[in-house]
C-alpha cells in the first residue's frame, strides 16, 4: 500500500508550490515512494476524523498502514530515514543533515513566516508599515548567513540531502517578495533544487490539482 498525504483541494498558493504538501510529495518524489494524495477542503481540515490525525487541522498529513503523521517537517525526516537517497550512511553526516533539516524550519522559516502574515495579514495594521522593514531586516540576517556558509558549494554539506530539500523548500517560499536576488548564490541554489527532476515532478502533481480545481 502507498502512503496517503493530505493537500489543500483549493490551496491559496494558486498551484505555486508554496503550501507545505510540496515538500513531503518532493522527498516521496525523491526517494521514488509512490503515494496517494487526499485533498481537503479548510472546513475538512477542522473536522474531527482530520484533527485525529493532525491536532492542528491543517495539511500535510501522511499516513501509511497504522502510522499517522502530521508536521511537514517529521513526515520528511520519516521518509527520509526509511528509504534511501535523502540522508547520509555515515552517522556523523547523516546527523548533520538532519541539523540542516531543523535549522531551515526553526531559524530560517519563522522569521520568513513572519513577512508571509506582515504582507497578507497585517499590511492594514497602524504599525505595518514601520514593521516590514524590521520583518525583512532579520531574514537578511539569517540569508547572509546562509549564503556565507554555503560559499560556493552545491549543496549545504556535500550530497544533496534532505536537509538541503527543506533549506529549499522554505527559501522557496520567498520567491514572491524578490529577496533572494540579493544573495545570488541561494537563488542559484534554489534553482538548482527546482532543476531537480523529482522537484519538478511533484510540482507539476501539486500545479495539476490547482488547474483541476480551477477547471483549467
Ligand atoms: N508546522 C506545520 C508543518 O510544517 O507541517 C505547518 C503546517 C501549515 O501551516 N499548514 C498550512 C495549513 O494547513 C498549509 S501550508 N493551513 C490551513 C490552516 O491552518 O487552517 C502554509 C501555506 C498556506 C498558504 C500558502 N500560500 O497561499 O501561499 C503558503 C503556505
Amino acid at each position: 500500500m502507498s502512503p496517503t498525504i493530505t493537500a489543500f483541494r483549493n490551496s491559496p498558493d494558486r498551484g505555486r508550490g508554496l503550501a507545505r504538501d510540496m515538500r513531503v510529495r518532493w522527498a516521496l518524489e525523491e526517494v521514488g515512494q509512490p503515494y496517494e494524495v487526499r485533498l481537503v477542503s479548510f472546513d475538512e481540515m477542522k473536522d474531527a476524523a482530520h484533527r485525529a490525525v493532525h491536532p492542528f487541522g491543517q495539511i500535510p498529513t501522511y499516513e501509511d498502514g497504522d502510522l499517522a503523521l502530521f508536521e511537514s517537517g517529521a513526515i520528511v525526516l520519516h521518509i527520509a530515514e526509511r528509504h534511501a537517497g535523502l540522508l547520509p550512511d555515515d552517522a556523523g553526516a547523516r546527523a548533520r543533515a538532519i541539523s540542516w533539516m531543523f535549522a531551515a524550519l526553526s531559524t530560517l522559516e519563522p522569521p520568513i513566516l513572519d513577512l508571509t502574515i506582515a504582507r497578507l495579514v497585517e499590511h492594514d495594521k497602524p504599525w505595518a508599515e514601520a514593521r516590514l522593514p524590521l520583518v525583512e531586516d532579520r531574514i537578511r540576517g539569517r540569508l547572509g548567513e546562509l549564503a556565507d556558509r554555503l560559499g560556493d558549494g552545491e549543496w549545504l554539506d556535500g550530497a544533496f540531502s534532505a536537509g538541503d530539500l527543506m533549506m529549499i523548500s522554505v527559501l522557496f517560499r520567498l520567491s514572491p517578495s524578490g529577496l533572494l536576488d540579493d544573495y545570488p548564490s541561494l537563488a542559484a541554489y534554489v534553482a538548482r533544487g527546482e532543476a531537480r527532476p523529482a522537484y519538478k515532478r511533484a510540482f507539476d502533481a501539486q500545479l495539476a490539482v490547482f488547474k483541476a480545481a480551477s477547471g483549467g
